[in-house]
């Protein structure tokens, strides 16, 4: 039996600015991930720095929040067995210029700053962060279909 774990997921402005929303959320369905939330929001500055709370006082964090609050991102909600592990191998490396091919920072990125996708990076931040973008009656609870044939 799986034992379900949830994690989240935010495509930054720059996913929903080229058309890649479509094509990285296709990735985590034929994946067997199953979707229990999603969004479109433009995220506000104070959100933003709850969110990134460990970054602050970063060189980087400035241009981080600018590149985060200025359009409209899409926040996802995803369970499946490993669902934070499984995702962030998913995603490939912070920095988009050494991701692996095959990863979507390795496929649609280039660089750190605009890397595209952010996934939890265990399950107590993937708990604080859909906190702070769903709440507990905007996920939704059900069986996919392809369930019985992902597990053993
Ligand atoms: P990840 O998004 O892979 O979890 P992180 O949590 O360390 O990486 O950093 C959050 C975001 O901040 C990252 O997606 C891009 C930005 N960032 C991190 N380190 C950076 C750096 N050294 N220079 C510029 N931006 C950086
Ligand atoms: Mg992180």
């Amino acid at each position: 039996m799986t034992l379900a774990e949830r994690t989240f997921v935010l495509l930054k402005p720059d996913a929903v600015q080229r058309g890649l929303v479509g094509r990285i959320v296709a990735r985590f369905e034929a994946r067997g991930l199953k979707l229990l939330g999603m969004k479109l929001l433009t995220v506000p500055r104070t959100l933003a720095e709850t969110y990134y709370a460990e970054h602050r006082g970063k060189a980087f964090f400035e241009p981080l929040m600018a590149y985060i609050t200025s359009g409209p991102v899409v926040a996802i909600v995803l369970e499946g067995e490993g669902a934070v592990a499984v995702v962030r191998k998913m995603m490939g490396k912070t920095n988009a210029a050494e991701a692996e091919p095959g990863t979507i920072r390795g496929d649609f990125a280039l660089t750190i700053g605009r890397n595209v996708i952010h996934g939890s990076d265990g399950l107590e931040s993937a708990k604080r962060e859909i906190g702070l973008f769903f709440k507990a009656d905007e996920l939704r609870a059900y069986t996919r279909i392809d369930e019985a044939w992902l597990d053993e």
